[in-house]
């Protein structure tokens, strides 16, 4: 196998950070998704829970603390137009502030342009694929007695 090609697809946990009826995106500076509105996330660790991924990935790119972290859904993803073709499961969580008030911070400029909270009725555009693809399907991250 050519180096630097990957040989197994990867996991990584997106959560769905919700806020009344508003989400969490971030414009993405990473290769993948480059440009596109995308929750935070990132890759699982070695021996990690989906939970505990899901809150040291928030922690890590916003400075959030979350609570009440549960799974949604999973999605395959072949990225093949990628500078370096990806495969990632993407294991989807949703997660709420443990502290109402909280702000979130650009802590990895590098990889994000900002954090902001969207409209789940008006989402920006252009979406990250694999999310697109979830909104438009008619997916709904929010539980179903939330109705503010
Ligand atoms: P890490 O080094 O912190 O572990 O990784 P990262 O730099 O934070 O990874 P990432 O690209 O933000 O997320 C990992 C993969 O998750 C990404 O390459 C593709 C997949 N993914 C989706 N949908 C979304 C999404 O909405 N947001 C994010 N961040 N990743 C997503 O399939
Ligand atoms: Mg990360
Ligand atoms: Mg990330």
């Amino acid at each position: 196998m050519e180096s630097g090609t990957e040989t197994r697809p990867k996991v990584a946990v997106v959560v769905f950070l919700l806020n009344r009826y508003k989400v969490l995106l971030g414009r993405r500076r990473s290769s993948v998704g480059r440009d596109t509105f995308a929750l935070p996330g990132g890759h699982l660790e070695f021996g990690e829970s989906f939970e505990e991924c899901a809150a040291r990935e928030v922690k890590e790119e916003t400075g959030l603390d979350i609570n009440k972290i549960e799974y949604l859904t999973v999605t395959n993803n072949v990225h093949a137009n990628a500078s370096k073709p990806l495969h990632i499961v993407a294991i989807f969580m949703r997660a709420f502030l443990a502290q109402p008030n909280q702000m979130p911070q650009n802590v990895e400029p590098e990889k994000c342009e900002g954090w902001d909270w969207y409209d789940w009725n008006n989402l920006p555009s252009p979406l990250f694929g694999p999310l697109e693809t979830m909104a438009r399907s008619g997916f709904n991250p929010f539980p179903a007695d939330e109705n503010d």
